[in-house]
């Protein structure tokens, strides 16, 4: 077994990121109190709304581990209130499906002002996050907007089927995904660069997690930065991920239906694969991959494709049982 790592860095998406990265805390706290916990966080659902720069996933991450999340909707503030989000419906601005709490704006506000002021988003997280101790750092993937955009069928049109891009947040939020979809675009990813310390979080890790999150719009979207994925072919830290379907099914999200896009199937082995093993000169990023109990079938054929595999329980019902699932895949990592 690997001395306990000192420096994990974790790349994650939204709300299942959230929970992992409350797990990792945990662990860090029980185990190895002096840990530096680096997350590298998908920006790639951010947009601009109503004149602010919305930042979900950073957002979700950064409420969850303040504590001050709301645990039912999974995203904003707990005891939110949404007085200017009626005004906005009421003056016709916005989207009346996307709902902006009062206490959220505060957030978008501060964030918008300083990047009108010039001020990076790598720069602005850590102003934010430092209203709490989070005991993890947040960086965002880039500070580059790259912006995930989905060509569907436009419902709304009359005459049969009508190509339309939309922002990934409208096709979430609004269409919950349901509508006829023709695949994903990434606005603005060719010229990105990963944000300030991001190469170094991964190059210098003393282990690589890559969160439950979706591995499409979320893993995936962090990994085709420009830069990051070779980073993670070549850092010595192991790379771990930690399946995000279970049973054939996802946790919590849209991580099937991002699947289904791009024709891959919805299933741990399937991920494991579009993400890739990475020793013996392949162009993967996994060193191992922990798929959950009831998908222990699937570890034999990944083992054989260079992908050290692991069935444990997945899922993140309390603190203990998180703890647990970080000291599976770190023990994974060890091997
Ligand atoms: N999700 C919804 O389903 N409906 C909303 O009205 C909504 C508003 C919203 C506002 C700020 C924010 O940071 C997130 C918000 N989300 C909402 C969640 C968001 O779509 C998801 O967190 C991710 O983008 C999907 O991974």
């Amino acid at each position: 077994m690997l001395p306990l790592p000192s420096r994990i860095t974790v790349l994650a998406g939204g709300v299942g990121g959230a929970r992992f990265l409350s797990a990792v805390r945990a662990w860090a706290r029980v185990h190895r109190p002096d840990a530096e916990i680096t997350a590298i966080v998908n920006t790639g659902d951010d947009m601009w709304h109503v004149g602010l720069r919305i930042t979900p996933d950073l957002d979700s991450i950064m409420y969850a581990l303040a504590g001050v999340n709301d645990t039912e909707r999974g995203w904003g503030r707990v005891g939110e209130t949404e007085r200017v989000s009626a005004e906005l419906r009421e003056w016709g601005a916005g989207w009346p499906w996307f709902t902006l709490g009062d206490l959220d704006l505060g957030a978008h506000i501060a964030r918008s002002a300083w990047l009108r002021e010039g001020v990076p988003l790598s720069s602005i997280v850590p102003r934010l996050t430092s209203r709490w101790d989070l005991g993890v750092r947040l960086l965002p993937a880039t500070d580059d907007e790259v912006e995930t955009w989905v060509r569907i069928d436009d419902p709304e049109s009359e005459a049969g089927a009508v190509e339309r891009v939309v922002h990934f947040q409208e096709w979430w939020t609004r269409y919950r995904a349901t509508v006829v979809t023709h695949g994903f675009e990434r606005r603005g990813l060719a010229g990105a660069a990963p944000a300030p310390g991001v190469l170094d979080a991964i190059e210098n890790a003393d282990v690589v997690l890559l969160a439950p999150s979706n591995p499409v719009v979320s893993i995936g979207t962090i990994l085709d930065i420009p830069g990051i994925h070779a980073a993670l072919q070549s850092t010595p830290a192991p790379v771990v991920g930690i399946s995000p379907i279970i049973g054939g099914a996802v946790v919590r999200g849209m991580a099937d239906a991002c699947l289904d896009v791009i024709g891959v199937p919805t299933s741990a082995a399937a991920v494991a694969r579009l993400l890739g093993a990475r020793g013996m000169g392949n162009d993967g990023v996994l060193d191992a991959w922990l798929v959950d109990e009831v998908d222990a079938d699937a570890v034999p054929a990944l083992e054989a494709e260079g992908i050290r595999s692991a069935a444990v329980p997945l899922w993140l019902r309390d603190e203990p049982t998180g703890v647990q699932l970080v000291a599976d895949a770190l023990e994974l990592a060890g091997r």
